[in-house]
């Protein structure tokens, strides 16, 4: 189940969750959503999207979380979970087939690690693109994800030579 469109100022909250299935709160170009987006399908979870608009937060969206930030999860219970590494975690304990997270608290802790600098690539994605529409020069900022990714690359081979990190 998936719907494209985005529920803007004035749409109506959507009703419980169909039994079986999650909810999650989405916006379509959203790369921590993705993140979300990617556990539920690699699990193979039934689930139904809801894009939110951004700019315009919904009231009762912000009763669910707060922050007005995606993604968010809800349950047919009306749990709310929201922070994408916290739903992707969340998701991979309530659903146990298919196991995503090591059992090892070590080669856990590492794929953590790992998340943290990713998260510090992400906002190139966006400033990037947009500086460049501006007609702003990034070639500075195009070095610094370079280097960035370098970075993670070797923390990549330092974590694999551990001998923990794929399991
Ligand atoms: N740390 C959060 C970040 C989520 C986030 O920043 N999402 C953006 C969309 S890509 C958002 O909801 N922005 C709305 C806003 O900043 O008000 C996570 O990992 O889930």
């Amino acid at each position: 189940m998936s719907a494209e469109k985005c529920l803007a100022k004035g749409s109506a909250a959507p009703g419980p969750v169909p039994k079986d299935y999650i909810r999650v709160y989405s916006m379509r170009f959203c790369p921590f959503a993705q993140r979300t987006r990617l556990v539920l399908k690699a699990k193979g979870i039934k689930y139904e999207t809801i894009n939110v608009h951004l700019k315009e937060k919904l009231d009762w969206y912000l009763k669910k979380n707060q922050f007005g930030l995606v993604p968010t999860l809800e349950t047919p219970a009306g749990e709310v979970i929201y922070d994408s590494p916290i739903t992707c975690e969340y998701l991979d304990e309530v659903y146990p087939e298919k196991k995503l997270l090591p059992s090892s608290p070590f080669a856990k802790a590492q794929q953590k690690m790992m998340l943290e600098h990713f998260s510090k690539v992400i906002p190139y994605f966006y400033k990037i693109p947009m500086d460049k529409k501006k007609g702003e020069d990034v070639s500075g900022l195009e070095a610094e994800l370079k280097e960035k990714f370098a970075k993670l690359n070797e923390v990549g081979h330092t974590f694999e030579a551990s001998g923990s990190f794929i399991h």
